[in-house]
């Protein structure tokens, strides 16, 4: 067994849209233990630290404004190798193109605006999650 803790984030997109119960479901029918839960409305600090390895890409400042538009729900989740197994439950980062079965796959929607609101966010490694785990349940 290797078991992770991660971050998952249900950004103002699945929020706004009432999904948080309907991606939460997924992630508990999955086997993941919920160990934290938080209602965050992210401020453009935050936002700079947790997304500092895409500053200066065309999509930051347009993400960063996104991110502020509502609350997210911070989820730290636990489980065999939870990181990489959310992140295969979350589906690929562009909803249009994403697997069905997917939650991004299944309930993203292309609104036109790049590949911005795709409902949740995944650590991406066991580096990634300690530090953002640090930044949202600080
Ligand atoms: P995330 O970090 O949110 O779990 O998503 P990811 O790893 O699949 O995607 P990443 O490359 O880390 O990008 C972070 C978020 O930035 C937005 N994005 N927009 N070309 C674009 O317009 C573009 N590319 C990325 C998305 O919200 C993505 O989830
Ligand atoms: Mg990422």
């Amino acid at each position: 067994m290797n078991i992770e803790e991660t971050l998952v984030l249900i950004k103002p997109d699945g929020v706004a849209r009432n999904l948080t119960g309907e991606i939460l479901r997924r992630i508990e029918a999955k086997g993941y233990q919920l160990v934290d839960v938080r209602l965050v409305q992210a401020d453009v600090d935050l936002l700079a630290e947790h997304y500092a390895e895409h500053e200066g890409k065309p999509f930051y400042e347009p993400l960063l404004d996104f991110m502020q538009s509502g609350p997210t729900v911070a989820l730290r989740i636990a489980g065999n190798r939870a990181i990489e197994g959310f992140r295969s439950l979350a589906g690929t980062t562009d909803p249009t193109t994403a697997a069905p079965g997917t939650i991004r796959g299944d309930l993203g929607r292309d609104w036109g605006l790049a590949v911005q609101q795709n409902l949740v966010h995944g650590s991406d490694s066991p580096e990634s999650a300690t530090r953002e785990l640090a930044l949202w349940f600080r």
